[in-house]
């Protein structure tokens, strides 16, 4: 009787529930909203819903521990339920005290809702209308998550490319190779979030790898480490896998090469990337995680991958702009570098006001040397003077050209005129003292140099080489063999 008079009411506000099945914000949350609906428009009846399991073959509640079915009735049917799955009955089915309806749309049948009751004819409509508003609902829900995971995937995406981005940018940054492959590594160590990263390259006479770069090994691991070759470094020897079918490779809860030198075996998942330049190997990158941090997966090996072949590019490109900036013959800097770089030198010293000197060195008598013992001695000689400046001078501080034939110039940031006469004195000095070898012959040479500074010249920062020169052609014209400041000191 009760029921007879609530049902109506309920229906009345069905609008409002209807509403509200599509405003769930999650599909957890919607099928508790469904349970809850039938339920209340059931009034006391004690409903279930369950859902077929086709992986354990089979039935599940549709919501944990929210059906009020007692589980020994559930068994005490369980066996006319089952014919009613085997039997795959699509149409509501009355058992004695219970009531089973399909929970289907079209051809999506994915359970069932008992009642443990003889349900109406217009009770089983109601709950066969909810069964498929709750599709519709869910059918919208899935389509949500499903931009939100494409929204997700398309964020990862372009964080890629920004990764990707960042990588080219190097290029123009790093003023070497090496350098350029440490930037590389932690790229590519930060972006998958790997606990440790080596790189590897091949030794073009060796045809071996080598470390080259490290990321997150502790000196102390490199110093017991280093003399242990690839494969005690790396999991199964995965880089020749790698080496030969040019594919990257993924493995997971794999012992730690490092963990088992230690006398224990820890899990870690480790990832292995080639490094490809025209169809040639010329290194591998090879990630690994600390046991407990989360695994890598199949989305973090596109990401190393796509990274690996930007790197590759990145360096055949450092490699090539290497070539460039770099003289064949004495191995210094060419003219064409220190046109771009000394525009940045003079802006650096202007905006911030820190000091800047040039030595000008040219050889004297050069000619001549040529004219005596021949072009292949004049070349020994050339050598040998670049690598007295290159030793004389400070690495990774003070730049050194050949900018000429036999003329050089060394570039000295942060140098006073009075430190700077100090470096051309060592190589006036140096190169005074030293024989040159060629053969049976020993030659004997001299450098006259020519030095300025900013801001003691008083100039323009523009004026700085002029000034460097015009101090080296004072230096001749005085006897060579000697050094001229200006301003003089
Ligand atoms: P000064 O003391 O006035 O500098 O006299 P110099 O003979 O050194 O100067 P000059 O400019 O008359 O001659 C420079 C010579 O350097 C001429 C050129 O053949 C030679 N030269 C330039 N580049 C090279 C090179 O790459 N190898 C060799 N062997 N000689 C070179
Ligand atoms: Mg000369």
């Amino acid at each position: 009787m009760e029921k007879e008079n609530t049902f109506p009411s309920l229906v009345g506000s069905f609008k409002d529930r209807f509403n509200l099945f599509f405003e769930k914000r999650n599909r957890e949350e919607l099928k508790k909203y469904f349970s809850d609906v039938i339920t209340a428009c059931l009034g006391d009846t004690p409903i279930g819903v369950f859902l077929f399991d086709s992986e354990v073959k089979t039935i599940r509640p549709f919501v944990e521990h929210a059906h009020p079915v007692k589980r020994e009735d559930f068994i005490t049917i369980s066996v006319e339920v089952k014919k009613f799955l085997t039997e795959g009955k699509e149409e509501p089915h009355q058992f004695e005290e219970w009531t089973l309806i399909p929970f289907k749309r079209g051809t999506n049948y994915k359970g069932f809702v008992m009642a443990h009751q003889v349900l109406s004819e217009s009770e089983i409509q109601l709950v066969q209308l909810l069964i498929q508003i709750w599709f519709q609902a869910n059918n919208q829900l899935e389509l949500k998550e499903n931009n939100e995971k494409l929204a997700e995937d398309l964020g990862r995406n372009l964080h890629n490319l920004s990764v990707v981005r960042s990588i080219a940018q190097l290029v123009s940054k790093a003023q070497d190779i090496e350098h350029l492959l440490g930037l590389i590594l932690k790229v590519a160590v930060t972006t998958v979030n790997a606990s440790k990263g080596l790189l590897f390259l091949e030794n073009e006479e060796s045809k071996t790898l080598e470390l080259i770069r490290t990321e997150g090994v502790s000196d102390r691991e490199l110093s017991e480490n280093k003399k242990l070759s690839i494969s005690e470094y790396i999991v199964d020897g995965i880089h020749e896998k790698v080496i030969a079918s040019e594919e990257p490779i993924l493995l997971n809860d794999v012992i730690d090469p490092a963990s088992s030198l230690q006398g224990w075996n820890s899990l870690i998942s480790v990832m292995c990337v080639p490094l490809v330049m025209k169809n040639n190997v010329f290194g591998v990158i090879y990630l690994s995680t600390k046991e407990q941090t989360p695994p890598f997966d199949h989305e973090d090996l596109n990401v190393l991958s796509i990274l690996s072949s930007h790197a590759s590019a990145v360096l055949d490109q450092a490699r090539l702009y290497t070539m460039a900036s770099t003289d064949e013959l004495t191995g210094l800097y060419t003219r064409r570098y220190y046109i771009q770089r000394i525009g940045d030198e003079y802006k650096r010293c202007t905006r911030y006001k820190r000091h800047l000197s040039m030595i000008v060195v040219d050889i004297d008598f050069f000619k001549k040397v040529n004219d005596t013992y021949g072009h292949h001695t004049g070349d020994i000689v050339l050598k040998e003077v670049a690598n007295l400046i290159k030793q004389a001078i400070r690495v990774d501080i003070d730049t050194a050209v050949r900018f000429g034939g036999e003329e050089f110039v060394v570039i000295l940031p942060e140098t006073h005129l009075r430190g700077a006469w100090q470096v051309a004195e060592r190589i006036r000095k140096w190169v005074e003292e030293a024989s040159f070898e060629c053969g049976e012959d020993k030659i004997k040479s001299t450098v006259s140099l020519g030095i300025s500074a900013y801001p003691e010249n008083g100039a323009a920062i523009e004026d700085l080489f002029n000034m460097s020169d015009s101090a080296l052609y004072r230096s001749k014209k005085a006897g060579r063999n000697q050094i001229t400041a200006i301003p003089s000191l």
